[in-house]
């Protein structure tokens, strides 16, 4: 198949999913292009035979900022027009799934071959973004025009359909997330100081201070009984500043690593106890699934998609948003008991395995493409 993939160029999340998404469909002898704004760093550093269109638009006194986004959309046009393309893929509603679908009527009135637009929603596109009022009607267009939309999450899919009335449940098909195992495995073993690690872009829905100040609850517990750990943070965002600072005030400079933007990510979650996730929001969690992947359980919040991807009390521990002493408990209780952390971890593993496998997930996106090029589509 010829597929065309539209996507944010994020260090995580949506941006991830697509260009892992890219790479594996190439593996399987597609012909597959790539387009953003810039380069994701996930397919930066891979060798996989994608094409990859960067596409930013000239700047031109006129606009406010400059429309990158007309100028992705001119992009996969002029592909399309010279090379073809079967399915454009548009990962996170907006603006994505609006270019493909102004894409798809261009090529219709110049009577080029079929376009078939598959709309991927991540999460906040719908509950964040998509919801708020200046988005919301594109939102909803996008929603009920796409060929086919696929949600990351059961949980996801059940907000859209009760955010955007109309949109028929049946339309929406849930395509997890996925992993590669063999990429994303477990490492040599724990030794030392228990840690826990937590990634993230530090925007506002992680709630990266708030980690903070359940991890000095948690040290304040190991403490007394004479065990000590640390916490190690991998990102970088807007609230990288606060999270500092609260590790500085509640006294915990020799606790709390922050290491920024990094790409060894196996080798910084498989050595950890335990992988912590506060949001807010999660609509799925990648990054939990990734360190479940490589043994690593999971406390978090159960909020959103994250309770379908970690087995609460199983391959991780939840817990209420609002329970700073419940998620400081789970936090101690991994962080000091590495029998029960590792056991976790093999079960976190093991779920990955059975249910996150890339290679499976990957065959479920190509079979939903095959419908929708043979007409076969429900919806
Ligand atoms: O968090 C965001 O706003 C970004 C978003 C994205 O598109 O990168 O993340 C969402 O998509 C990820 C990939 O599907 C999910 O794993 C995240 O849970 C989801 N984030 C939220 O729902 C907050």
């Amino acid at each position: 198949m010829r597929i065309g993939i539209l996507c944010h160029p994020t260090y995580g999340g949506s941006g991830v999913v697509a260009s892992e998404l890219a790479l594996s469909l190439a593996e399987n002898d597609h012909r597959v292009h790539l387009f953003s704004h810039d380069m994701p760093p996930r397919l930066a550093r891979a060798p996989g035979p994608v094409e990859v269109h960067v596409a930013q638009g000239s700047p031109y006194p006129l606009f406010h900022s400059t429309p990158h986004d007309l100028a992705i959309m001119s992009r996969v046009l002029d592909l399309h027009r010279s090379e073809g393309l079967d399915v454009l893929h548009a990962h996170y509603a907006i603006p994505h799934a609006i270019s493909a679908l102004q894409v798809r009527s261009a090529a219709a009135e110049a009577k080029l071959d079929p376009l078939r637009v598959v709309t991927t929603l991540h999460g906040t596109d719908i509950t964040l973004v998509g919801n708020d009022p200046s988005y919301a009607p594109l939102t909803r267009y996008a929603i009920a025009a796409s060929d086919a939309v696929t949600a990351v999450s059961e949980d996801l899919r059940l907000r859209t359909t009760d955010n955007f009335e109309g949109v028929p449940p049946c339309g929406i098909e849930v395509i997890p997330n996925f992993v590669d195992l063999e990429e994303f495995r477990p490492g040599a073993g724990r030794s030392g100081r228990p840690s826990a690690v937590h990634v993230s872009n530090f925007r506002k829905v992680k709630r990266v201070p708030w980690l903070v100040e359940a991890f000095a609850l948690a040290l304040e517990q190991l403490a007394a009984r004479g065990s000590d750990a640390e916490l190690v943070l991998v990102g970088d965002g807007p609230q990288l500043g606060e999270a500092r600072r609260v590790a500085h005030q509640r006294g915990l400079d020799g606790h709390v690593k922050f290491l920024g933007l990094r790409d060894a990510l196996p080798d910084l979650l498989s050595p950890a106890d335990a992988f912590c996730v506060a949001s807010t929001e999660e609509s799925f969690g990648l990054s939990a699934l990734e360190a479940m992947a490589c043994g690593t359980a999971v406390v978090g919040t159960r909020v959103g998609g994250l309770p379908e991807v970690v087995e609460d009390g199983v391959s991780g521990l939840l817990s209420p948003v609002e329970d700073l002493a419940g998620f400081a408990g789970h936090l101690a209780s991994l962080l000091e008991d590495r029998g029960r952390s590792s056991a976790m971890g093999a079960a976190a593993r093991e779920r990955a395995t059975a249910l996150f496998d890339r290679r499976r997930v990957v065959e479920q996106y190509e079979s939903l493409y095959r419908r929708l090029i043979e007409g076969r589509h429900a919806s």
